[in-house]
């Protein structure tokens, strides 16, 4: 039977590298678009590299950005993939506020120069198409959140990722192409980069409790997130694509939690429970113990607009697709600390 073939953008960031896993044990041949870089930016997917020599390879890096149409068209015309993945972006929420511009190329017209190639291919009708968007694009609502909610979002990353969301279900509507949203909400794992809260504290964890370190600085404690694990959620974008026919689906866990309870958390994994004094920028977390400070707020971390709040619903895809999150909250935190600890420990 002739192997399917995906391509994916973003193939060597988290969600990239554990799709490009995910594909290759189902068999497909997988294409992903890496960015120039003065140093190697492919250390998520060293394990699954395949030499250009090899002949019967399935894993195939392609030099492409989402800022150049010219070769995004040409990739697609030669690779004729069954399935593409769109991952790529400039994900991070407060440096969207440092790169507005370049968020919003892109994050929001990314998106466009994909879909507008997609659309003029001859194979147009047999392609699918997923869009990584995400509950930022709802902003700051208080409450649980679904495909039916409105979306008032309050970054320029959101906003650059709705242009991407609606623009998805135009080319659906306009060309007949197959191309669904994914509505994702936080997810993480040991890939995760570091400067995103849960990665940035599991590893700090890591680093004190080894003496390696004395302090974690960090923004808002007071926010709440719906905390997924990204292992289950790219298995809902490989679903979403195997459904009968597109659509949009929240991916998420029906449940939030703050920043501050990830914190306790990946401190009680190491031993260290943390107490918390002082309000605002003045607060710190010590050690209930020694007394030692271990955790204080630098307001370098907060942002000029924050989204305080989210929670999604995943009844949608639930129902229609049979997904259902696999990893709990407090499991995720603990696997995330242990990964940074054993690695810390075999340096
Ligand atoms: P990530 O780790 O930051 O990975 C982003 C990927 O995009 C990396 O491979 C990066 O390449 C690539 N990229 C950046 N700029 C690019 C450009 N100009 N052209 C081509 N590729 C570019 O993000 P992630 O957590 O895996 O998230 C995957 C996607 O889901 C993103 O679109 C993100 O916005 C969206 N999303 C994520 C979450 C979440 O909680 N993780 C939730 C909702 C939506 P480099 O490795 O070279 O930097
Ligand atoms: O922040 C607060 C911060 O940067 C989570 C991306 O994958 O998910 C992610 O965006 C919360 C925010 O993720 C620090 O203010 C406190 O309230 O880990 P984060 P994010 O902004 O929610 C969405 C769904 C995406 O689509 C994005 O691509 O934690 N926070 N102190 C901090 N955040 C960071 N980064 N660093 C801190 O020191």
């Amino acid at each position: 039977m002739k192997k399917k073939i995906a391509f994916i953008t973003g193939i060597t960031g988290q969600d990239g590298s554990l799709l490009a896993k995910l594909l290759l044990n189902k068999n497909y041949i997988v294409h992903g678009i890496k960015r120039r870089a003065s140093s190697f930016n492919t250390k998520r997917i060293d394990s699954i590299y395949q030499d250009h020599q090899n002949k019967s390879k399935r894993l195939i890096l392609h030099y492409g950005d989402l800022t150049d149409s010219l070769s995004l068209y040409d990739l697609l015309n030669k690779i004729k993939p069954d399935e593409i993945y769109n991952l790529g972006a400039q994900s991070h929420v407060a440096i969207s506020f440092i790169n507005p511009e370049y968020t919003t190329n892109v994050d929001g017209i990314g998106n466009l120069r994909l879909l507008d190639a997609i659309s003029k291919l001859k194979f147009k009708k047999s392609v699918k198409f997923f869009q990584a968007s995400t509950s930022e694009m709802y902003g700051n609502q208080k409450k649980t959140l679904n495909e039916d909610s409105i979306f008032e979002p309050v970054s320029p990353y959101a906003s650059a990722k709705l242009l991407a969301y609606w623009n998805t279900k135009i080319y659906r509507q306009a060309y007949g192409i197959f191309a669904s949203n994914g509505i994702m909400f936080n997810h993480e794992s040991s890939q995760r980069g570091e400067n995103f809260i849960s990665k940035k504290t599991t590893k700090a964890v890591a680093e004190i409790s080894l003496g390696l370190r004395d302090i974690l600085y960090v923004g808002n404690l007071n926010s709440y997130r719906d905390w997924g694990y990204a292992g289950d959620y790219v298995e809902a974008m490989w679903k979403i694509m195997q459904y009968k026919k597109p659509d949009d689906f929240v991916i998420a866990t029906n449940k939030t939690h703050s920043v501050r309870r990830f914190i306790e958390i990946a401190f009680k994994r190491v031993g260290i429970k943390i107490i918390w004094k002082g309000k605002g920028i003045n607060e710190v977390g010590f050690e209930k113990k020694s007394k030692k400070i271990l955790v204080k707020v630098d307001k370098i971390y907060f942002r000029p607009n924050e989204v305080e709040y989210l929670k999604g619903n995943y009844s949608k895809i639930n129902k229609l697709i049979g997904w259902k999150p696999k990893m709990t909250f407090e499991k995720l935190v603990n696997k995330m600390v242990d990964y940074d600890l054993k690695k810390l420990k075999n340096k």
